[in-house]
């Protein structure tokens, strides 16, 4: 794994960098319980179900447990237990095996669950990559039941909504048109961005003004859901599975020839032009996840909400206009520039940096390709969605500049009346002081 991330960055050295530091900073003191054997505590103790819910967190996400530990301790494990919560939402949501008559009561009940200790779900799917949280999920309730009751209530209310849209969906409603699209991203993903920003808030470590209007909140998670869906159009197309909104990719297939037929080699033009009008789509919210980002005070809670974003938009970049969607899917950035990627979302500014970055590279890529393929009508719209990131950035270094150079002029206006003072009262004493010598010449 490692030297594949090596040779795989060798030609970028600031990534090779990034992959020795991070080696080398890694400390096992922040993933603690990665193995069954890292179990120390006995089953009935009450460090158990602690230890555990660690090890389904490093199970289920190693690079995203790392950032979740990393968070202030106030937050880490409302977080770890928020993320269990909905990985067992999500295995439950994906399991094709599970019938609707066992599926849907779950899905709508889940937040009722999470307050019955012992419970637990054995009748997933053998596939279901996290079958073993749910056979366990007695010690993410265990825990639960731990947390503060303001945790509680904000977790089992983003359980109640997520599990009834998830159902909804499940039930039988498409993603026909836009509107289901951004629906069906605020269920699996806007919910998300609510939950944590409420456990941000309830944590007293951002203000309550985060929590104000669902909107930006929102847009965090349909930027992420957004960049999955696209990057999982084989995949899912495989699995029988498609949430890629027909208002879109009927523009450019034969009448119910269906969204599978952009992946056959003659459509390619079709399923480039589709491709990329829902990258247009996608980039549109990116001003928005900076506009929430701007308001976030705890450097660690910044750091866990800037680093999936910055994968986000490097993401984005890597699948505009990029047939490999089509042909062979799971495309992923290289873990040498994920590793760096996260070392420079540890500031606002970093932030800021990347999102530039990646918005001129998009427009660069726009303009090379320009009128190359008669299918495709995302010229326009690609670069006025690069050039509004670009604008919302240079406006908030203006104002970050501003803001700075007030700063600093405050500062140096501090530091001049403080040297004025230093300065009247030392002259003050070098009078008083000659006039003592005076006296005693005299
Ligand atoms: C997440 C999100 C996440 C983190 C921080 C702020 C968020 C605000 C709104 C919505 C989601 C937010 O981040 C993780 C990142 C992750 O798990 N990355 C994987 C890579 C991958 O490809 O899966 C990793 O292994 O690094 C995320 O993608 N989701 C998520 C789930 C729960 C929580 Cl608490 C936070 C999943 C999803 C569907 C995007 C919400």
């Amino acid at each position: 794994m490692a030297t594949a991330a090596f040779t795989a960055s060798l030609g970028h050295p600031s990534e090779i960098y990034a992959l020795l530091k991070y080696k080398l900073t890694t400390s096992d003191a922040v993933t603690k319980y990665t193995t069954l054997e890292s179990i120390t505590a006995k089953k009935d103790s009450p460090e158990y179900s602690y230890q555990m819910c660690y090890y389904f967190l490093n199970k289920t996400s190693r690079s995203f447990a790392r950032v979740i530990q990393e968070l202030h301790p106030e937050l880490c494990h409302p977080v770890c237990i928020f993320y269990l919560t909905l990985r067992g939402l999500d295995t439950i949501e994906d399991d094709m095996t599970l019938d609707n008559k066992v599926k849907l009561p779950l899905l709508r009940g889940f937040d009722k669950i999470m307050y019955k200790k012992g419970w637990t779900f054995k009748e997933s799917g053998p596939n279901e990559k996290d079958r073993i949280l749910l056979v366990d999920y007695d010690v993410v309730i265990t825990e639960f039941l731990k947390l503060k009751p303001k945790y509680q209530v904000v977790i089992a209310n983003i359980a109640k909504r997520m599990g009834n849209g998830m159902a909804d969906f499940c039930e039988g409603k498409k993603v026909k048109t836009v509107a289901d699209y951004d629906l069906y991203c605020h269920y699996v993903a806007g919910l998300v961005g609510i939950g944590l920003t409420g456990l941000f808030s309830e944590s007293g470590l951002e203000s309550a003004s985060l929590t104000e209007s669902e909107y930006l909140q929102n847009r965090m998670g349909l930027f992420l859901q957004k960049v999955n869906i696209i990057k999982d159009y084989l995949e899912d197309w495989k699995d029988g599975r498609s949430f890629w909104p027909e208002e879109i990719w009927g523009k450019y297939v034969w009448e119910n020839a269906g969204l599978g037929s952009l992946s056959k080699p003659e459509n390619i033009n079709d399923a480039l032009a589709c491709l990329n009008e829902l990258c247009v789509n996608v980039l549109k919210l990116a001003p928005d996840c900076l506009e929430y980002m701007a308001k976030l005070k705890e450097p660690s809670v910044l750091h866990f909400c800037a680093i999936p974003q910055v994968m986000a938009i490097a993401s984005i970049a890597l699948f505009f206009n990029n047939n490999v969607v089509f042909t062979k899917g799971g495309l992923k950035i290289r873990r040498g520039l994920a590793v760096k990627l996260i070392y420079e979302a540890t500031t606002f500014d970093g932030v800021k940096e990347v999102f530039k970055k990646y918005a001129l590279d998009i427009a660069r890529q726009n303009s090379l390709r320009v009128g190359k393929n008669p299918k495709d009508e995302s010229f326009m719209p690609i670069s006025e969605a690069c050039s509004d990131i670009v604008r919302w950035i240079n406006k908030h270094d203006v104002v970050a500049g501003t803001n700075k150079k007030k700063e600093r002029e405050r500062q140096e206006f501090i530091a001049m009346i403080v040297m004025a003072l230093v300065g009247a009262i030392t002259s003050f004493c070098m009078i008083q002081f000659f006039k003592w010598v005076k006296t005693w010449e005299a």
